[in-house]
């Protein structure tokens, strides 16, 4: 068990366990992304410069950001002072 969970870097969600050579090898492979989180002591990701980088490390095209979904998973792409775009954007949407 000791070995099991040394081997084993678990997600920050508590749900998964990926093996510890998948930390931070620029694939995300919690599926919130934790294995490849600066936050853990991985490195900034270079994202293109079409992307934009999440609080959490991930890189989200550009044009995600304050499309009114949580295209990050940390929310970071969506931050509060985009409800009054949002609100503008659905109105004439629907
Ligand atoms: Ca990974
Ligand atoms: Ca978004």
């Amino acid at each position: 068990m000791d070995t099991y969970m040394m081997l084993q870097f678990k997600c920050h969600d508590n749900r998964t366990c990926v093996p510890l050579s998948y930390k931070c090898d620029g694939d995300q492979d919690c599926d919130d992304n934790s294995d490849e989180n600066p936050e853990f002591g991985c490195p900034l990701p270079q994202c293109d410069s079409s992307e934009i980088l999440c609080a959490n490390g991930r890189c989200i095209r550009s044009s995600f950001f304050c499309d009114g979904f949580d295209d990050c998973l940390d929310s970071s792409d969506e931050p509060y002072h985009c409800g009054e775009f949002r609100n503008h954007h659905f109105l004439f949407d629907h």
